[in-house]
């Protein structure tokens, strides 16, 4: 018999962050459910993915065709990797957010980047090693990028799945489930358009799967893999109030609102009396919105005027109305427009709200967005990307310095001044929020703590 081809997907994380192994994307396991769907010879293809260890993993497995998936935060990472690869004569496609949203800075370490959507493109271009043992007739495939010489190609753009349904649901196999918690999603973009958010342009328009459709993921989370919590990594989970009713219907009569716990994602202008009854229904048990500031002017930078200060507040406040036990939220601090004001607002927002806890992030510019093309027009990053250190858009004060200071009306000191204060406000109300989850859970309780210290 011959050979199966080995296809190795490196989940391209910082090494020096352990957090990051957590959580194994699902894009690649949607590749392989979709492959094995509609090409019934990728049977002949063995899939693995890992998350440390690369070129251990690379000498070990010795793959013929490794597929890197990845965010800009690591690219210089997946183009060391990628170059250790093509040493060894190994085809190397990347994948992901980054080469979506940044295509031009393609190496010329790697063979192939596919831009956008995968599914298609994977299986024409799986199709196309399988019959010949290498990547040919690349100009033909929509959707990638790759060198022809020293000339950089890219291809016609690959349309959207439009009915997302037709992609099977993602194939787990691909890692290991050792816990009863889970992540799905019931949907592929936003109806919105932040200024500061890579996803909204990533995916361009907001597509549904049916409420069938994510019921039967849930069962087989449920049945097949002993989970007894999901949570639904979608950019707006509730943007499509019908379906989340449908849904609830369904797993109410399953049953399963008894058995899974639920955390979902928000928007405080989405949030009324309607979708609280029923994420109450669902058993939502918490819930996270991106609610960025308590500055009416900084708030309409980041959102426009889709939502307001007071949005956001009632938000809360009816979740909280609804029970729901655990109300998170993100902010973002460090716009160019912000004052130390601006920022205290913020903070003043939060110390007044029901929240439970809260992250803060210093604003940072991804590629795709406005803000990204601020940060260029005014220098912060070079023109030349091949130069650029892609790292430096991780790097937040939870990890030392940003190098990235958007934030003419402060100095980096000031700034991380009341970044602390924040974190002050944090602690306290995560310190209440453990010692709650201690008295009804302990074990959560710990698991959390552990969580917490070690990663
Ligand atoms: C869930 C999620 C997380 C989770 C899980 C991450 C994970 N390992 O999957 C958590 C919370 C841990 C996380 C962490 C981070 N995330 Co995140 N995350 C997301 C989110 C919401 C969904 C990702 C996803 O799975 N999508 C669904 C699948 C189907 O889409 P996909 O991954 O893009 O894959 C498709 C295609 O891209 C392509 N594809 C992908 N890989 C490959 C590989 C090959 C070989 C091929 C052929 C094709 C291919 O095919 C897939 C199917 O169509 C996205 C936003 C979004 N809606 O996409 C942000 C997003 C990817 N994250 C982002 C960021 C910045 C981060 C962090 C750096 C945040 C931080 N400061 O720590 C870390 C980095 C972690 C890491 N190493 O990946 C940014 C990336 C921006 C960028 N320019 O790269 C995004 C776009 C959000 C944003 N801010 O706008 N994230
Ligand atoms: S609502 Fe969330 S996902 Fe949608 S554009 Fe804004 S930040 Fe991005």
């Amino acid at each position: 018999m011959k050979n199966k081809i080995r296809f190795l997907f490196l989940n391209m994380v910082n090494p020096k962050r352990n957090t990051e192994k957590l959580y194994p994307p699902l894009g690649p396991a949607y590749l392989v459910s979709y492959i094995n769907k509609y090409f019934p010879e990728s049977k002949n293809i063995e899939f693995k993915m890992i998350s440390n260890n690369f070129e251990e993993n690379i000498n070990h497995y010795n793959p013929n065709i490794i597929g890197i998936t990845c965010v800009s935060q690591n690219y210089d990472y997946a183009k060391k990797i990628a170059k250790y690869a093509k040493e060894k004569k190994i085809q190397v496609l990347i994948g992901g957010s980054h080469i979506s949203l940044c295509p031009y800075s393609f190496d010329k370490s790697m063979d192939v980047g596919i831009i956008g959507e995968g599914e298609e493109t994977f299986l024409e271009l799986m199709k196309i090693y399988l019959k010949n043992n290498k990547f040919l007739k690349l100009n033909k495939i929509k959707g990638i990028i790759f060198f022809e010489g020293n000339k950089l190609i890219i291809t016609k753009k690959r349309e959207l799945i439009k009915n997302i349904d037709t992609i099977p649901i993602p194939d787990r196999t691909l890692f290991k489930i050792d816990t009863h918690e889970a992540y799905m999603f019931s949907s592929r973009g936003c109806p919105y358009k932040c200024v500061f958010c890579s996803s909204s342009r990533l995916w361009e328009m907001v597509r549904f799967h049916s409420a069938k459709y994510v019921f039967n993921e849930i069962k087989e989370l449920t049945y097949k893999y002993n989970i007894n919590r999901i949570a639904f990594w979608d950019d707006l989970f509730i943007a499509n109030k019908k379906r989340v009713k449908e849904l609830v219907k369904l797993l109410e009569k399953e049953g399963l609102t008894r058995k899974i716990e639920f955390h979902v994602g928000a928007r405080a202008n989405l949030v009324d009396e309607d979708i609280c009854k029923l994420l109450k229904r669902m058993n939502v048990k918490s819930t996270n919105m991106g609610l960025e500031s308590g500055s009416p002017k900084i708030l309409k930078y980041l959102k426009g005027d889709s939502v307001s200060v007071d949005d956001n507040f009632n938000a809360i406040e009816l979740l909280k109305k609804y029970n729901i036990r655990n109300c998170f939220a993100t902010f973002i601090i460090g716009t160019h427009i912000d004052t130390k004001e601006t920022i205290l607002e913020t903070l003043n927002f939060i110390k007044k709200s029901k929240l439970d806890s809260f992250t803060v992030f210093i604003l940072t510019p991804l590629p795709g967005t406005p803000v990204w093309d601020y940060a260029q027009k005014e220098n912060f990053i070079s023109k030349d990307l091949t130069k650029f250190d892609w790292e430096t858009l991780g790097e937040g004060f939870e990890v030392g310095q940003p190098k990235i200071h958007l934030a003419k009306n402060l100095n980096k000191k000031e700034l991380y001044n009341l970044y602390i204060k924040f974190m002050i406000e944090k602690k306290k109300r995560e310190f209440y929020m453990i010692f709650r989850t201690a008295i009804f859970n302990p074990k959560k309780a710990f698991l959390y703590i552990k969580n917490k210290l070690f990663n």
